[in-house]
């Protein structure tokens, strides 16, 4: 992670991804935003706030929107019962949702319906329901899960969808049934997050690319929010027997665990990091959130 201001030894993690195509694809989101009647704009249910993008939210102007907070089963389900009460009293359509669960996620559709249909009723007085093809658009932060959805809604793989922020480069439109078009779009961050804490919560959860964040900074900051977390999956899977130890010897112990050694028995730390990584994205460390409603 790029440091600024570094000297006085507090630092501020700047980051900064922001390649071509996001600034393309913003510039399209714009362009096509009257050719939909709502955008569905998909953030992590781990991050529900900070996986939200004040430019791209500021590109919808007027335009009608749902949340989906998606992967609630990574997300620890107590901090996001609190979620789920805050975001009741800000009255903004939204679902809490995991992409497994298709039966939830088809809730969308219905809801996004009822919402364009009494948008038009409120704009006209004379509007007669017809049925008419319902369009729209999905956006958000990379990696949150908006082509899975899209696949899920679709009931086949439309979408190419990968494991790495960045996948999406392209505006594509997709056909469900039922008369519903749906436009899946890059994700697109931030111009810039000068908040430390979100950058490390968004590099954890793999919106930012690793290369872009540094593993090891992410891995040392995830192994101490795990340490300090209610979860024990990440002490069991890693044989770590008491929360009173430094990131530095659990990064130890896992190496040993996992024979992850350099010639002359050296502990291969890059290899650790990029274990501590991959298996809590997968859910294997246990299900863990990020921050709390603000109070
Ligand atoms: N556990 C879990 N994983 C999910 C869920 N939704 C999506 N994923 C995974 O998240 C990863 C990213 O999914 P994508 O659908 O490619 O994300 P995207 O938002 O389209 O990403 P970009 O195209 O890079 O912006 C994939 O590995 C999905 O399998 C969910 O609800 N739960
Ligand atoms: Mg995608």
């Amino acid at each position: 992670m790029k440091r600024e201001n570094d000297k006085s030894g507090v630092g501020t993690a700047l980051f900064n991804w922001y390649p071509g195509h996001m600034a393309k694809a913003l510039r399209e989101i714009k362009q096509k935003l009257n050719m939909v009647d709502i955008v569905l704009e998909i953030r992590d249910a781990r991050v529900p706030l900070a996986t939200g993008n004040r430019e791209l939210h500021d590109s919808l102007g007027q335009k009608k929107r749902i949340i989906v907070f998606n992967k609630t089963n990574l997300a620890d389900p107590d901090v996001t019962k609190l979620w789920v009460k805050w975001f009741e009293e800000k009255n903004e359509p939204h679902f809490f949702v995991n992409c497994l669960d298709k039966a939830a996620l088809r809730k969308v559709i219905p809801m996004a319906r009822q919402i364009v249909e009494a948008n038009r009723k409120t704009s006209n007085p004379d509007y007669v329901e017809t049925k008419t093809k319902l369009k729209l658009m999905i956006v958000g932060l990379p990696n949150t899960g908006k082509s899975t959805i899209i696949n899920q809604l679709a009931n086949r793989s439309a979408a190419k969808v990968a494991d790495k922020p960045g996948q999406t480069q392209m505006q594509q439109w997709i056909e469900l049934e039922n008369d519903v078009e749906l436009m899946d779009t890059p994700g697109i961050m931030p111009p810039k997050i000068d908040n430390e804490k979100h950058a490390l919560w968004l590099s954890a959860i793999h919106a930012i690319p690793d290369d872009i964040a540094d593993e090891q900074t992410t891995a040392h900051f995830l192994i101490q929010h795990l340490l300090c977390g209610p979860t024990q999956a990440f002490m069991e899977r890693f044989k770590i027997e008491s929360k009173d130890i430094s990131v530095d010897d659990a990064i130890l112990k896992i190496a040993t665990l996992r024979g992850c050694l350099k010639p002359k028995g050296l502990p291969d730390l890059d290899r650790v990091y990029k274990i501590v990584l991959a298996e809590f994205r997968k859910g294997e460390l246990g299900r863990v959130s990020f921050g709390a409603p603000p109070k």
